[in-house]
């Protein structure tokens, strides 16, 4: 691991340009984590560009360089350095791909068991709780100046991937990682605000009406909800308002597995995300089974077929993997 810190440490300090991707549909450790090598790179007085096809969630906008995060341009552009960060594959940062003209070096820090190591430079610690973590690992082992506004987004990035420090990946590592960055001068208070406390309300519209036909299956052991198309446009809701509604599912008692199906704006597409509490049933390979994939606690995929198609499909692969694990 340290020999991949030394590696992209010493190309950071070598070369000029850079471009800094993550995934769409970015959550908290993708923004929190890409802005990170951002700032770090404008520190060093570095041309730096970062792209996303979809906005910012307009919860992270406090988040320092936010502002930086632009669409792919439409005309392709060369870098000395692309890197990618907690993409799983190279198709998850979208039409980016296609805009690049050029590059160098081509490095992918990931956290997701399922990458697929697409670059030159593979740095993938599945035991990392956040990419945001192995960020904050590259700027330590790197001699890099670790700012209060890096710390920030680090923190954003490992506060949301570990459910607030609450998940099984909440390793004494990550908690020594995180006293460090509070120790910046960072106010977690505030940050916490800024994320879990300054919800639209349209998504909690969106959530009443999820919440009113959740189902409880496989004798109560797995719990799911549909968020519909129809449900986006009576709440008012927005796509990225969904990162973390799931956890209503999966907070109920007696609950192992919980799934959230999104109806997406692609007819015939239907989004999947999957979060398992105990440590035999691994969504992971259920996502895997359907063309995605993720952590062992936490995953997701894309299915074809009409809602009516997919439910089933999805519910008994679940039961098969409860069955499977002897529980
Ligand atoms: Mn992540």
């Amino acid at each position: 691991m340290n020999d991949f810190s030394q590696q992209i440490a010493q190309i950071i300090r070598q070369e000029k340009s850079f471009l800094i991707l993550t995934h769409y549909r970015p959550d908290g450790d993708a923004i929190g984590s890409q802005l990170a090598l951002v700032l770090l790179l404008r520190d060093l007085g570095k041309t730096v560009e970062a792209w996303n096809d979809d906005d910012v969630p307009a919860k992270f906008h406090f988040l320092p360089g936010a502002k930086i995060i632009t669409r792919p341009p439409a005309t392709p552009k060369a870098f000395d350095v692309v890197i990618s960060i907690d993409a799983s594959n190279w198709q998850r940062v979208g039409t980016a791909a296609d805009k690049i003209a050029g590059k160098k070096h081509f490095i992918n820090i990931d956290h997701h068991v399922s990458n697929d190591k697409f670059a030159e430079i593979n740095w993938i610690v599945p035991e990392s709780p956040a990419s945001g973590q192995i960020a904050f690992d590259l700027i330590k082992r790197g001699g890099f100046k670790l700012t209060p506004a890096i710390a920030q987004c680090l923190f954003a990035a490992i506060s949301t991937d570990t459910g607030s420090f609450m998940f099984a990946n909440t390793t004494a590592e990550c908690l020594r990682v995180a006293a460090e960055l509070v120790e910046t001068g960072i106010n977690v208070g505030e940050l916490s605000r800024h994320i879990y406390e300054s919800y639209p309300y349209a998504r909690l519209r969106m959530l009443q009406m999820a919440l009113a036909d959740l189902k409880l299956t496989d004798n109560k052991r797995t719990a799911y909800f549909w968020l519909t198309k129809d449900m986006f446009t009576n709440s008012g809701a927005k796509r990225e308002d969904t990162e973390g509604l799931i956890d209503y599912a999966r907070a109920i008692e007696g609950v192992i597995v919980a799934i959230l199906f999104e109806e997406t704006e692609e007819a015939g597409k239907v989004r999947i995300s999957l979060r398992s509490k105990h440590p035999k049933v691994d969504v992971n390979s259920i996502a895997r089974h359907f063309g995605g994939g993720g952590h062992k606690e936490a995953a997701g995929a894309r299915l074809t077929g009409t809602t009516k198609e997919v439910e089933p499909r999805v519910l008994a692969a679940v039961t098969a993997a409860l069955h499977h694990a002897g529980i």
